[in-house]
């Protein structure tokens, strides 16, 4: 096999005083943090489209970097082929051991889903053949159902019924893949399932629609084999004006309304949160507490910028608050999939390499830091002590729904005006989180 990126060594860790460009600074796989490796605590994939496919196109101009991987012409299975070697080379030159892909990343779409689906076939063992001799699986895989043209009111919630079942024909077909690859999730990113006006809209009959495909797929799914967990991925807006899963808290109430609960978790991606108008945080914390915190995107967005830029993360703040998160939550079923994409402008081989070498120590500082949090303690400590007031005998029967609002109402008449509940102490917080990250 002849090697495609030249000149790129397999990075290693050298420490955070090291000045080596392709090497790592904080991501040491064996090192043990809080009883278990960091490669264990940060199952890190890679995501097929932006990493293998996509060259910098833009609304105002044409790719910048040259994803064609040594293939000629693109679009070919030549150029599929060259692609799975090229993403092979990568992850074993990154040491990352999962990878997620759409069914269309992998192969040119054809006109005829039946050629599509053999060119799945052939793409796949090839893959599975790629797979052998080395600890890479898939993390988790979808059907985009998104980019060509008949989805342009929606796959689920789509008007046209044809259109439904052709929808429902690609995830039967990306679960067959997924499967067949060792994933161990699979995800619905509904980035048409919403509208862009209501005047046209049935909303109550597109969102039945969506739950009856969702219950398909979990039955097909669980009919093959399939053991690991079904993913929505909230995203507010773009491309819809108004996408249906919003947010975790929409997508939580939504799996619960429609009886998918025990199948689906949420993966979280950080710009699609901070769209909602959310903190990444936020969402990993609504999708924690309602024991849904499956997987992640992990990317991050631009402040000044109201769109999905994916950028790759750099912000170590939202890294630790992140794996705070997930440390809490005990781990993540799925993993830390990087749905990120090099600036326009970054486009040689060399800056795809920067750039995981980024994400990867960001989230790898982001472990160390939230491990450092949870061992000083005065967090967890100034919590417990803020709730300290419903320790008592009242709190209790509260909680345990032993009392009316009666006794509450004789209890509040004889003890007339309450204190001052206690001081949130936000700016001491912030401030113990800034000597923890700059120790
Ligand atoms: C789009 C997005 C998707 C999903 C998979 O914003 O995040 O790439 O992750 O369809
Ligand atoms: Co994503």
């Amino acid at each position: 096999m002849t090697e495609i990126f030249k000149g790129i060594p397999e990075i290693r860790y050298e420490g955070k005083d090291s000045k080596e460009a392709l090497a790592f600074k904080y991501y040491d796989a064996d090192r043990v943090i809080l009883g278990k490796k960091m490669s264990e605590h940060l199952p890190f994939a890679m995501a097929w489209w932006h990493n293998l496919c996509a060259g910098g196109t833009d609304m105002f101009g044409r790719d910048t970097a040259d994803k064609s991987f040594g293939a000629g012409e693109k679009g070919t299975m030549e150029h599929a082929k060259a692609k799975v070697d090229a993403g092979f080379e990568f992850m074993k030159k990154l040491g990352i051991k999962y990878f997620c892909f759409h069914d269309v990343d992998l192969v040119p779409e054809a006109d005829d889903i039946k050629e599509t689906n053999r060119r799945l076939d052939e793409i796949s063992d090839y893959i599975l053949e790629k797979m052998k001799g080395t600890d890479i699986k898939c993390l988790w895989g979808t059907a985009n159902m998104f980019s060509n043209p008949r989805f342009m009111n929606g796959a689920g919630s789509t008007n046209s019924v044809d259109v439904y079942a052709f929808a429902a024909a690609q995830i039967k077909k990306a679960l067959d893949l997924t499967v067949k690859l060792g994933g161990r999730g699979y995800v619905f990113w509904g980035g048409r399932e919403g509208y862009e006006t209501l005047l046209n809209t049935d909303v109550k009959f597109e969102q039945e629609n969506i739950a009856k495909l969702m219950h398909m797929a979990v039955d097909y799914g669980r009919s093959i084999g399939f053991k690991g967990d079904f993913y929505i991925e909230p995203k507010p807006k773009e491309p819809m004006k108004h996408q249906y899963d919003f947010d975790a808290a929409t997508a939580i109430g939504f799996l619960r309304q429609y009886g998918l609960d025990k199948d689906f978790k949420m993966n979280i991606e950080a710009n699609h949160a901070t769209l909602a108008g959310h903190t990444f945080q936020h969402d990993l914390r609504i999708s924690a507490i309602n024991g849904m915190l499956g997987s992640i995107d992990a990317n991050q967005g631009d402040m000044l910028l109201g769109w999905d830029t994916d950028e790759f993360p750099f912000n170590v703040y939202d890294a630790t608050l992140c794996m705070y998160e997930v440390l809490k939550n005990g781990g993540l079923t799925g993993g830390f999939n990087f749905d990120s994409k090099n600036r326009r402008p970054s486009y040689t081989t060399e800056d795809m390499f920067y750039a995981y070498i980024l994400g990867m120590d960001t989230f790898a500082l982001g472990l160390i830091k939230a491990a450092e949090l949870i061992e000083d303690g005065r967090i967890d400590d100034f919590i417990k002590e803020r709730y300290s007031s419903w320790n008592g005998e009242l709190g209790r029967k509260i909680r345990n729904d032993a009392t009316t609002l009666e006794e509450l109402f004789h209890y509040a008449e004889k003890m007339g005006a309450p204190e001052l509940p206690g001081s949130g102490r936000q700016e001491y917080l912030e401030a113990v989180m800034n000597s923890v990250l700059f120790k």
